[in-house]
This record gives C-alpha cells, sequence and structure tokens, in this order.
C-alpha cells in the first residue's frame, strides 16, 4: 500500500483529552477502552453545554423551571438542560450501570435494561446555578466508581446501597469550570490534569499536567454573611485572619467549582462549615465534596469536614450534606487546629 504523504507541519501539536485518557489507559495492561468511551460521554456533554451557557441570554435559557429539586432548591432552565444532557450523553455508554444526578432524588438503574456495566456515575450538573442569570461561572462535577462485586452481595443486588461508596473508592473525579474559558480538570488518581476547550477545533486541550496547589496561601472563601451562626473555633480562626499580621485577603464567587479552582491553581482554602440554616453543612457528599476532595489531594491538598478526612467518609445518603474545609495543606491545617483547640499557629 502506499504510504501517505507526511507533511509534519500540518499535524497539530496540542494533546487532547481523548487522546490523553487513551494514552493513561495503555498503561493499563488490562484496560479495555471502555473508561475512555465512558469519559467521552462527560466531554461531548459539557461542550454541548458550554455553548448552550455562552448563549444564555440570547436563547431562552435563562430563568426558572417553576419547579424545586430534591434539595428543595428552585430548578433553572439550564440546570434541567445539563441535568438531561449529562443523562443522554453518559447513560448512552453501556459500561455504565448507575446514574446518579444531585437534581434526581434516586440513583438510576441502568442494568433494568439488561445491561451489567461496571460504572457508577454520580454528577451535578450545573453547580453554582443560581449564579447563571448574572453571568457568573459555573460548573459540572463528576465522580466515578465502580459497581461491587455481585458476588459479595448475598441475595439481591441493591443499587440505591451500591452507589453508596466512601470517597476513596473513586477511579475517576473531575470538573468543567464555564467562565472565560471552558475549563475540564481531571483525575484518575495518577495526578491531575487541565484542559481548555478551543472552540475553533471544538475539542478540549491539554494545558497543564500534574497540577499542584501551593501548600499555603492566605487566603479564604466561605460565605461570611453566615459567619455567626458557624462553630466557636471557626470563627476563632475568621478573627484570627483578620490581625493586621495575619495577611489574609477573602475571594468568595458562591459557584464552588468557581472558588476551587481558583485555589487549586493559587492555593487558599474554602470552607462551608455547619450553619443554623444547614446543620449538616451544605455542600454535597457524592456529588460535591468528594470529587473535590480527590482533586484537592492528587494535588497535594487536603480535605476534612472539621474532624474526618473527607475521602474516608461513609455516605448514608445519596443527598448527603456535609460540612467542608478544602484547599492548601497548610490552611487546612491550621483550621484543624483551631477546631482541636490548639488555637492560632506560631508565626
Ligand atoms: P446552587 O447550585 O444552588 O447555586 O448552589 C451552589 C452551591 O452548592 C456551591 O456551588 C456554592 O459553593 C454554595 O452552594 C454557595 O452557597 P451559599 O449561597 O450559601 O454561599
Amino acid at each position: 500500500m502506499e504510504k501517505p504523504p507526511s507533511h509534519p507541519e500540518l499535524l497539530p501539536g496540542f494533546i487532547t483529552i481523548q487522546q490523553h485518557i487513551i494514552a493513561n489507559q495503555r498503561r493499563h495492561s488490562e484496560a479495555t477502552g471502555e473508561f475512555s468511551f465512558l469519559l467521552s460521554g462527560i466531554t461531548i456533554a459539557t461542550k454541548v453545554l458550554a455553548s448552550r451557557v455562552r448563549k444564555a441570554g440570547l436563547v431562552d435559557v435563562l430563568g426558572s423551571t417553576g419547579c424545586t429539586n430534591v434539595q428543595g432548591e428552585t430548578v433553572q432552565k439550564l440546570d434541567r438542560m445539563a441535568n438531561d444532557l449529562m443523562m443522554h450523553c453518559i447513560g448512552y455508554r453501556r459500561s455504565v450501570a448507575v446514574l446518579a444526578s444531585e437534581e434526581v432524588e434516586g440513583a438510576v438503574d441502568l442494568t433494568e435494561t439488561g445491561r451489567s456495566g461496571k460504572y457508577i456515575v454520580l454528577f451535578d450538573p450545573l453547580d453554582g446555578s443560581s449564579n447563571i442569570d448574572v453571568n457568573i461561572p459555573t460548573g459540572t462535577i463528576f465522580s466515578i466508581l465502580i459497581r461491587p462485586d455481585p458476588t459479595e452481595w448475598e441475595g439481591q443486588a441493591d443499587i440505591q446501597a451500591e452507589v453508596l461508596q466512601p470517597g476513596l473508592k473513586q477511579v475517576a473525579a473531575g470538573y468543567v469550570l464555564y467562565s472565560s474559558a471552558t475549563t475540564f480538570v481531571y483525575t484518575t488518581g495518577d495526578g491531575v490534569h487541565q484542559f481548555v476547550l478551543d472552540p475553533e477545533i471544538g475539542a478540549y486541550v491539554l494545558v497543564s499536567e500534574r497540577l499542584k496547589m501551593p501548600d499555603r496561601k492566605r487566603v479564604y472563601s466561605t460565605n461570611e454573611a453566615n459567619s455567626l451562626s458557624y462553630p466557636a473555633p471557626v470563627r476563632q480562626y475568621l478573627d484570627w485572619t483578620k490581625q493586621p499580621d495575619s495577611n489574609y485577603s477573602s475571594r468568595y464567587v458562591g459557584s464552588f467549582v468557581a472558588d476551587f479552582h481558583r485555589i487549586l491553581m493559587q492555593g487558599g482554602v474554602f470552607l462551608y462549615p455547619p450553619t443554623a440554616k444547614s446543620p449538616q453543612g451544605k455542600l454535597r457528599l457524592m456529588y460535591e465534596a468528594n470529587p473535590m476532595a480527590f482533586l484537592a489531594e492528587q494535588a497535594g491538598g487536603r480535605a476534612i469536614d472539621g474532624s474526618t478526612r473527607i475521602l474516608e467518609k461513609k455516605p448514608r445518603q445519596l443527598h448527603e450534606r456535609t460540612a467542608l474545609y478544602i484547599g492548601s495543606r497548610q490552611e487546612v491545617e491550621i483550621i484543624e487546629g483551631f477546631i482541636e483547640g490548639k488555637g492560632a499557629p506560631k508565626a
């Protein structure tokens, strides 16, 4: 067969997310390609969603549907669109057995259609959706687990119970941030990698591999309007950060993906403690805290609920909430010191 002409000058000098996932997969001899096909479902859904978010205000995607979700929160039109897109694009992959969405009450059992997929995918389709109407960044968060071996189950497998695995069992997690650029960040337990959507070619292109979060950065991110009902040690921490020689600054978007992304890139700490309004904390363990904790630890950071490592928490309910302190290792340790009664760190 005639060899195709070689034009190295026309070959792209970039790595797409698909190439990256496949290259990683080649390192595992047992890999079947199912996993990269599954992740491609997420990349397709988020690319479509990014294009809808970009048109917000031009097409009819702003505003509320008039319904409330399982969390009792107002469902925005884009929330619903994001949920449907993720359900469709990921559910189409036969390797997926169970889907769970922050917007839907129970886990969706796809094995009922006769498939025997091994993956469980959990997602928050549009995090920070109350910010949509005012053009502030939002995001999609995902977490991937493997179904327990059916032989471990006595009697009938219980899909709803299968999903309730601690974050340590995640095989992949990541998020997409819809902002000045559309950014895809993921880990499979081998570092944190960042891609940016190139709108000209429609592909997520690698911009940085093995991201490391700075160990220390004097920036905290919290909804300070709630602080009077924070636990006393957390209030003491916030008072300490305000001392003139503490040199802290504060940044809060109110979209967890955006706040976390800034901390991943520049360091700092995000805290959402228990409050009078949300005594268990506000963020969802399985949809928000676990995937971000996996990413944070892979980037050298930490994530705790005040006393326990987030990734070790055994969920009791799909939509369980948790207190969360996440970010640069030393910044989380300082808050932990206050919670343990040790007070401010020695200068
Ligand atoms: P929405 O998706 O309802 O906007 O909630 C966003 C969120 O779960 C998370 O992204 C934010 O960090 C957090 O809530 C903000 O909560 P407050 O509005 O109470 O600060």
